[in-house]
């Protein structure tokens, strides 16, 4: 007796190209069954095999490696590191890419990114200064909704904790200068689309909140004494 063969096993059959199909058609439905089982088998060995081999031992061993010298925000007043943070609104509106856009353009470096929607103890604890205030809770709520995931980053360069904060603009964005982040493309207070710490303190504590030491890496532009170099 046959076992039926799993649905996405008989979806991948119909998905062969023509050629493949026509010759499956000449086939009887009984050893199309086996063919796609076998197909189906295989296709998980294959990846089990490939999950047990894993990332090669080589490239990992190449792959940049977080400074263990350097402090999670760096050097106060040098090459400082900062945590920048695209909400969900800048996330839904396509906003991403222009925000990456403006911090490489200037010429900082881009060394942790991921997508990752905050739970709400992380949240509170990223803004556990402002608990007391009205819209916390909206905030909060705001940050982790899951309708988008917070795109956080950390950017390393000379002076980036305040510079990033220039380019951020205002809080408030009717306040903040046509130019800046929030001045070209936001209106409310409450959908502000971007985060920057604003004190080497808080771009340690953020570092260390959002992001684990392994996840933040130590690499250089390999064009640093066109960016960096001082005369
Ligand atoms: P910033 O994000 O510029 O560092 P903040 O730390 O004072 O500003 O506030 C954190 C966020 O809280 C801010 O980006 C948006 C929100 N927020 C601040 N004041 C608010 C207000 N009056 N009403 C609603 N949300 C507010
Ligand atoms: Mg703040």
């Amino acid at each position: 007796m046959f076992f039926r063969a799993p649905a996405f096993a008989r979806q991948f059959s119909r998905q062969l190209s023509t050629r493949s199909a026509a010759v499956f058609q000449a086939a009887s439905p009984s050893k199309l069954r086996w063919l796609a089982a076998t197909v189906c088998v295989g296709g998980a060995l294959a990846g089990a095999a490939a999950l047990q081999v894993g990332p090669s031992n080589a490239i990992m061993a190449d792959a940049p490696k977080a400074a263990p010298t350097k402090t999670a925000a760096g050097v106060k007043g040098g090459i400082e590191r900062t945590f920048i943070a695209v909400k969900p609104d800048g996330t839904q509106r396509g906003l991403v890419g222009d925000i990456i856009s403006r911090f490489e353009r200037k010429g900082y470096k881009l060394v942790a990114i991921k997508a990752i929607v905050p739970s709400a103890k992380l949240a509170e604890e990223h803004y556990e200064d402002l608990k007391s205030r009205p819209f916390f809770k909206g905030l909060v709520d705001y940050m982790t909704g899951g309708k988008a995931p917070v795109i956080a980053m950390v950017w390393e360069g000379k002076d980036v904790i305040r510079q990033g904060r220039r380019l951020i603009g205002a809080t408030n964005p009717l306040e903040a200068a046509p130019g800046t982040i929030r001045g070209d493309y936001c209106i409310m207070v409450g959908r502000n689309i971007i985060h920057g710490s604003d004190s080497f303190e808080s771009a340690t504590k953020e570092i260390s909140l959002w992001f684990g030491k392994s996840e933040v890496y130590d690499w250089e532009f390999a064009n640093a004494e066109w960016v960096t170099a001082d005369n």
